[in-house]
């Protein structure tokens, strides 16, 4: 039976991106259901910690199986979940905290593996719940509660470091706009392996980038954000780079790579091409 959480409540702040990736997740999730025909149970949300891991649940009706885990640890989990039944579609829900901060060290093992999940973060640039710390992809020299004179580290640039990492899926959007991220998150849950969805998902309390991002006629400000031309083809490497290394915020899909295995397959093969042990066997080895 598809499980309800009805009784679950949280809190976003007024304008927070937050609500626009949600919608997106709900659109996609739910299509997805529809089209290939696989209970709404088959379908696990694994969230981090902060603002962001409320996605943990859908806004209304049936939920997926959530799981809320530790700070910065959505990653390991999803390997164990994925490992015990690579039947299920996870899906990572975290922050630019959450995400590439604490958790940072589990992404190069999981690009490594090419673990079969999709993984969507919502980049506000600061630590959101604990109020406005600043995050890795916080602007170099920005005032914010934790660096009350300036950030002195450079912001990271997410993208370039999946690319880096062999992340074999990498989209890049905007939650503004839903519909169209509902797409990239559905081109994730359907690549065979490693999916980041990377989200500019604006903090409205802590950090307000919708001007900077969508830009103003009025006030001359151009706007960060531009779609990716028909003619970017995602599987050329270098023609990810140059996206990523542009100014301001490339949206669409930047690069996808699916000639490599996924983890679950090459442990399946080496399962088939290997002995098993009963336990008993398995002890005696270590017997000396
Ligand atoms: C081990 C541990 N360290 C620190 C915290 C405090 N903490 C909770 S959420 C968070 C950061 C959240 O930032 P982000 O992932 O960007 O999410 P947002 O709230 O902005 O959506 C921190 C540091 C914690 N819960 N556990
Ligand atoms: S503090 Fe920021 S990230 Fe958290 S709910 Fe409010 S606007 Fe969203």
């Amino acid at each position: 039976m598809p499980l309800k959480n009805l009784e679950y409540d949280f809190k976003w702040c007024p304008g927070c991106g937050d609500f626009g990736v949600i919608k997106a997740l709900e659109f996609a999730m739910k299509s997805r259901i529809q089209e290939k025909e696989i209970p709404l149970v088959n379908n696990v949300v694994v969230a981090g910690i902060g603002c962001s891991g409320n996605l943990v649940h859908l806004l209304d009706g049936d939920q997926p199986y959530g799981f809320h885990g530790i700070h910065g640890r959505t990653l390991p989990i999803a390997l164990g979940i994925k490992m015990g039944r690579p039947d299920l579609n996870v899906v990572v829900v975290a922050g630019d905290g959450d995400f590439l901060s604490i958790g940072m060290e589990h992404i190069a093992p999981q690009a490594a593996r090419n673990l079969d999940i999709c993984a969507i973060i919502m980049d506000n640039a600061v630590y959101g719940l604990t109020k406005g710390q600043s995050s890795p992809t916080t602007l170099f020299g920005a005032t914010t509660s934790s660096t009350p004179f300036g950030k002195l580290e450079e912001k990271l640039n997410p993208l370039e470091m999946y690319m880096s990492y062999g992340v074999s899926f990498i989209a890049a959007g905007f939650s503004s706009k839903p519909r169209d991220l509902a797409k990239l998150i559905t081109s994730g849950m359907d690549h065979p392996g490693f999916a980041i969805v990377h989200i500019q998902s604006p903090c409205t309390t802590y950090n307000d980038t919708y001007e900077e991002l969508k830009g103003s006629v009025k006030k001359g400000i151009p706007g960060q954000l531009w779609d990716l031309p028909d003619t970017h083809d995602p599987s050329d490497r270098d023609a990810a780079f140059t996206a990523i290394r542009s100014s301001g915020w490339p949206v669409g899909i930047i690069y996808q790579d699916t000639n490599r295995p996924t983890f679950h397959q090459q442990v399946d093969k080496m399962r088939s091409s290997v002995d098993s042990n009963t336990i008993s066997q398995l002890i005696d080895k270590y017997i000396i």
